[in-house]
């Protein structure tokens, strides 16, 4: 079976209840969208969200904790987010990672905690401008793939999200050759690893705008987008969603 196609919004930590409005507008212009449709804003919003999107686009949160509860100030459980509408979970963001220092083994045990619970956990992979320039990137993405994703990971409960630092919220996108080559090496590891790695849906993350979601969209193994930016106004994320 081929992957499923998936667009996900990213509103990372943007939004107010009045932000919803620009769901409504979503559901308006993609009446029939042709792919899954995700949004995750921030947790504050994702049960009103829930509500407005009535089951026709899915709900994700940004982050959740790898235990199930208890003395965690700040955090958020996976069951949590599930309890409040939540269908999936960003995890590994290299905000995330650059921010508050996550690693790859701290990404794996929150991806355990949400398959547990129930969540889809959408894990995010990439490397920095350094990484790249020195030559490392493949070898980063294939470390960062066999340290973030845990054994239980099938198609059904993990997307996969290659975002190279250097793009995100800059407006530089790598070339059609530069995704190509990391979508097919991680084709290649979650193929070799997991009986239906091949399913496993891929997306591609950074600078994505209705002007080159359709070329992206192209690429082999790129089977959707995780949007940040573009996602926020449904008049840039509606045509993203359609060139899908
Ligand atoms: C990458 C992406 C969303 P943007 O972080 O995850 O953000 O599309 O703004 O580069």
């Amino acid at each position: 079976m081929a992957p499923r196609k998936l667009a996900a919004g990213n509103w990372k930590m943007n939004g107010t209840l009045a932000a919803l409005a620009e769901i409504d507008r979503l559901l308006a212009d993609q009446p029939a969208p042709g792919c899954d449709v995700l949004v995750c804003p921030p947790a504050t919003l994702i049960h009103a969200l829930t509500a407005r999107a009535s089951g026709r686009i899915d709900v994700g949160g940004q982050d959740c904790h790898a235990n199930a509860s208890g003395a965690h100030t700040g955090d958020i459980s996976a069951a949590q987010l599930l309890d409040a509408g939540a269908s999936h979970v960003i995890l590994g963001h290299s905000e995330r990672r650059a921010d508050h220092g996550e690693t790859d083994a701290q990404v794996r045990a929150k991806a355990e905690a949400a398959h547990k619970a129930g969540l889809v956990a959408v894990i995010c992979v990439g490397e920095t401008e350094a990484q790249r320039d020195a030559g490392q990137t493949l070898n980063l993405i294939a470390s960062q793939l066999a340290g973030s994703i845990p054994e239980g990971a099938t198609a059904a409960n993990t997307v996969i999200a290659y975002e190279p630092v250097w793009a995100i919220g800059t407006g530089r996108t790598p070339t059609t050759d530069q995704i190509a080559e990391v979508h097919a090496l991680m084709r290649d590891r979650l193929s070799a690893r997991f009986a239906d790695g091949a399913e496993m849906a891929l997306l591609y993350g950074g600078s994505v705008k209705p002007g080159n979601a359709a070329e992206i969209f192209s690429i082999a193994h790129v089977n959707g987008a995780l949007v940040g930016g573009a996602s926020l106004k449904a008049s840039d994320f509606g045509p993203i969603v359609a060139a899908l």
